[in-house]
């Protein structure tokens, strides 16, 4: 349902846009951004507004959708059904149905982290229950994940192509830059994939280096590229030990340069983690997109000081 009318605070579009509060303030006041005021002189914006404001200024659209009201974006729609005919189409390796799924879903509701964390993660753990226990065999995993992952590779390309068309037609706008990895022993693309998707919506440039990457390499790419975030999906460790020693001297370099750092993935439960220093630590996209577009507005108020030099840790 269409409900462009609907009237939003200054922090919610200040949070969706990824710019901050007082610069939604700077735009209404100077005309640019029209809004009423309550009887307590704050201001309220109408989505529609904010909407056109975006567009012209080429703004990420996605969340202030959502808040507005627009097309059929409530999670919930990712109900138990949904799911249970996506883990049929990725059983049956039925890619139609599952490039169908994943897109349909998608464009509902707009947003690569709502997309991984209620329908690719909880599907994909049926499917590794299924290989355990239900019947599957391991070329029925790796059919799914492989045309799960092509799905995401043309999502990322098709934003990449918009951001460069935009670059084109000089509406670019200033994009702070992520790289990330899986580490050595972690062969999982997904996780990866869906975080340079996520960080792409959160308005980011992404390189993604895949997985299997051994830490010293990471760190070479984080001195060649100056990143402001690296994020890290652990899902496997041969060596948590030899992992631990070489991404100490990783998190050594990414400090000098200023790149914050977030970790997500199951490899990093209880001990491991305690003994990771890190920015950010999520166990769920959503969790990485907040953390990207808190620190990308961040990084815009502060005139883009480096942000990982603070070395604060923080939990998502
Ligand atoms: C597909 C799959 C594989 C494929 C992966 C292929 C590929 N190209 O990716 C292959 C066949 C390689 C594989 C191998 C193995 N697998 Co496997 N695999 C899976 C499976 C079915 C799906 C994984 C997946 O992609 N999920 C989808 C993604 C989106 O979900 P996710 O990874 O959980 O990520 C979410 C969060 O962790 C988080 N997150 C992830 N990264 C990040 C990063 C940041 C920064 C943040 C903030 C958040 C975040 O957000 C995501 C979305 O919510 C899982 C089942 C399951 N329960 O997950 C088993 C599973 C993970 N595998 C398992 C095992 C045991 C293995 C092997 C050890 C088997 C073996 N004996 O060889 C190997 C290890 C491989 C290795 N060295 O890495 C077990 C792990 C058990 C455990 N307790 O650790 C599972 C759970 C299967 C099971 N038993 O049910 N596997």
């Amino acid at each position: 349902m269409i409900q462009p009318d609907r009237w939003l605070k200054t922090r919610q579009v200040a949070q969706a846009l990824g710019v901050s509060a007082s610069t939604v303030k700077r735009w209404v006041d100077s005309g640019s951004l029209p809004a009423a005021r309550t009887v307590g002189k704050h201001r309220l914006i109408r989505a529609s507004e904010a909407i056109e404001l975006a567009r012209k200024q080429s703004l990420p659209l996605g969340e202030l959708e959502r808040l507005a009201g627009l097309g059929d974006v409530n999670p919930a729609t990712i109900d138990d059904r949904l799911i249970e005919r996506f883990v049929t189409a990725l059983s049956e390796g039925d890619e139609a149905g599952i490039r169908g799924i994943i897109l349909d879903t998608h464009s509902r509701c707009g947003n690569a982290a709502i997309l991984a964390d209620r329908l690719i993660q909880p599907a994909m753990k049926d499917i590794g229950l299924k290989w355990m226990f239900g019947g599957l065999d391991v070329y029925h995993e790796h059919r799914a994940t492989r045309i799960v992952e092509g799905v995401l590779v043309d999502l990322n390309r098709r934003l990449a192509e918009k951001r460069r068309e935009e670059r084109l037609a000089g509406l670019e706008i200033a994009r702070p830059l992520a790289i990330g990895a899986a580490p050595e022993g972690t062969l999982y693309t997904i996780a990866g994939l869906l975080c340079e998707l996520t960080l792409r919506e959160a308005d980011w440039d992404v390189v993604n280096l895949g997985c299997n990457l051994p830490m010293p390499s990471l760190a070479k790419a984080a001195l060649d590229h100056k990143p402001r975030l690296v994020w890290l999906s652990i899902n496997h460790l041969n060596n948590p030990t030899l992992f631990t020693h070489q991404y100490l001297r990783f998190h050594e370099t990414a400090s000098r340069i200023g790149a914050a750092v977030i970790l997500g993935g199951r490899a990093l439960e209880g001990d491991l983690r305690s003994r990771l220093p890190y920015t950010g630590f999520g166990d769920r996209m959503e969790h990485l997109s907040e953390f990207a577009r808190r620190l990308s507005v961040g990084l815009k108020d502060s005139g883009g000081d480096p942000v990982g030099s603070k070395e604060r840790s923080v939990s998502a």
